[in-house]
């Protein structure tokens, strides 16, 4: 896959499902390049009709949607790919279920962890959570900095920052390897998401630029 491929990653808040395209829209009109639906509460009908709803907006703006957890749902509403949890199907048996064509990433927390979920067939891992974050309770501890350039260097797939990362630290993350953003709160909680997006998709680039992975 391509380093700048998923870009600004948002992950949607488990809120109301009009809330959340309403959101997603923001986004997507703000420059997003990746939408991750992540439902725990809602039933498994309310997911897939979600999930197909922002299937279409994400065609429409070019942008890739990733169903959290669920390789059905992904499956079934013709999303983009699959993002899996250390505790959640295995990488190669989603890679045996879903075929060559869908994108699978995996959160990791190690070196070690990263270079088995590359080794397994993960496109991208996400390393998990770069810092402290009050969205997410059952997080391991922060990974920081360092932590997060040792998961960069262990492998060659894009890699996904994600926990408490703000449009200030997006710099030094792309200097520690990292080539894609996701967050929750920097968007959803934002006055305006669309112009949050822009701001923190902006920063993205020209760090990208900056290191000459993007032009
Ligand atoms: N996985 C690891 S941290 C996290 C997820 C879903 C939450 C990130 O949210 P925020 O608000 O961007 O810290
Ligand atoms: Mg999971």
């Amino acid at each position: 896959m391509e380093p700048d491929r998923l870009g600004v990653y948002f992950v949607l808040p488990d809120i109301e499902v009009s809330e959340q395209i309403a959101l997603a829209l923001s986004a997507l009109k703000g420059g997003a390049r990746t939408i991750q639906l992540r439902t725990k509460g809602a039933s498994t009908r309310t997911t897939v009709e979600t999930a197909t709803r922002l299937k279409t907006l994400c065609a429409q703006h070019e942008a890739v949607l990733i169903i959290n957890d669920r390789l059905d749902i992904a499956l079934a509403s013709g999303a983009d790919g699959v993002h899996l949890g250390q505790d959640d199907l295995p990488v190669d048996m989603a890679r045996r279920l879903a075929g060559e064509d869908i994108i699978i990433g995996a959160s990791v927390s190690s070196p070690a962890q990263a270079s088995e979920a590359v080794r397994l067939g993960s496109d991208y891992v996400a390393v998990s959570p770069v810092f402290d974050t009050p969205t997410k309770s059952d997080t391991g501890p922060a990974l920081g900095l360092d932590g997060t350039r040792a998961i960069c260097e262990s492998v060659s797939v894009p890699v996904v920052g994600i926990g408490g990362i703000k449009n200030k630290h997006v710099r030094s993350l792309v200097q520690a390897g990292i080539t894609s953003i996701a967050v929750v709160s920097e968007i959803a909680s934002a006055n305006d998401p669309e112009t949050a997006t822009a701001t923190l998709a902006k920063e993205l680039r020209l760090s990208l630029v900056q290191i000459g992975l993007s032009n």
